[in-house]
């Protein structure tokens, strides 16, 4: 032992980081390792022919704070296939959430993994849709995941977020909050959208929020009296806007502008969430639905 010590006091101050960087980096891959292990022990129990969801857990407003995991729940519903939410921070193989794995097999990214259920399961939401109509929901879709995500994320994470309802729910210390802050500042400016002044952003979030809001006029859904595939992601996005935008200065901007997105919103709920108030109190799991 006092050899070692003595090696140690005689090391100069470059080797003496130098080890400690090297025991950080071994303790971090031990972490990393114990919890993959641990994580495939897990695997084994999900029950066959059911969908797992992994996804972080439930909102105090809607049933998630991330669209893509409302978007995919929404599809599960609407589609009836049987599923099972594992609520945690364990990321896809594309270190994103939401995720899905089904008999075994992981899917990363929610519109791949509604393309894999689909291919895999015979479903066709958009079954009863014109190529055309296609067309326009593609768009419509691109516009919430692509566009109006951006906002949602500047409005919480840059903008004033200390006040923002993500803020107040996830607690986060000085230091973790400061990491996310900058990695997301970096995300948004090389997206672009963080490039601009927050009154540019505003006007442009506006803009889409009345696109959606001309587009859906006194439809019961996006495409007609049919819910179909795009509702979901369109109605991932509206709901984080409208149930999850306090502290954001935007909190009642779809009741007070857009009445008829709130209209929407309430009618997606209904249909599709009748648990939603047990899905926002409860981080647990679902069970599996038939
Ligand atoms: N295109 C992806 C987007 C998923 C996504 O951006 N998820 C966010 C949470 S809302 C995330 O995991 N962000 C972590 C990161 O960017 O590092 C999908 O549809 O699943």
């Amino acid at each position: 032992m006092e050899t070692l010590v003595n090696a140690y006091s005689d090391m100069d101050t470059s080797q003496k980081v130098l080890h400690a960087v090297g025991g950080v980096f071994v303790a971090v891959v031990s972490v990393v390792a114990i919890r993959k292990l641990f994580h495939k022990e897990a695997k084994k129990d999900y029950p066959r022919d059911t969908v797992i969801h992994h996804q972080i857990g439930r909102g105090p407003y809607a049933p998630s704070m991330t669209p893509f995991a409302v978007k995919l729940e929404t599809y599960l519903r609407m589609a009836r296939i049987p599923y099972q939410n594992v609520h945690g921070m364990q990321m896809s193989s594309k270190s994103k959430l939401t995720w899905i794995e089904y008999n075994g097999q992981a899917v990363a990214d929610s519109t791949l993994c509604i393309e894999f259920l689909n291919k895999k399961l015979g479903v066709d939401l958009n079954r009863n849709l014109s190529p055309a109509d296609r067309g326009v929901a593609q768009a419509l879709q691109v516009m919430a995941e692509e566009h109006m995500y951006w906002f949602l994320v500047l409005f919480r994470w840059v903008y004033d977020n200390d006040k923002s309802l993500l803020m107040k729910t996830l607690k986060l210390g000085t230091f973790l909050l400061w990491l996310i802050r900058r990695n997301i500042k970096k995300q948004t400016w090389n997206q672009g959208l963080g490039r601009h002044t927050e009154g540019e952003v505003t006007e442009m979030f506006k803009k889409d929020l009345q696109s959606l809001s001309d587009f859906i006029g006194t439809k019961k859904f996006l495409m007609g009296d049919e819910p179909c595939e795009t509702d979901c992601a369109v109605f991932g996005m509206l709901s984080q806007v409208y149930w999850h935008f306090t502290g954001t200065g935007h909190e009642n901007i779809i009741k007070d502008k857009y009445p008829n997105l709130a209209v929407y919103c309430e009618r997606m709920k209904e249909m599709f969430w009748p648990d939603w108030d047990q899905c926002i109190t409860h981080c647990g799991t679902r069970e599996a639905t038939k």
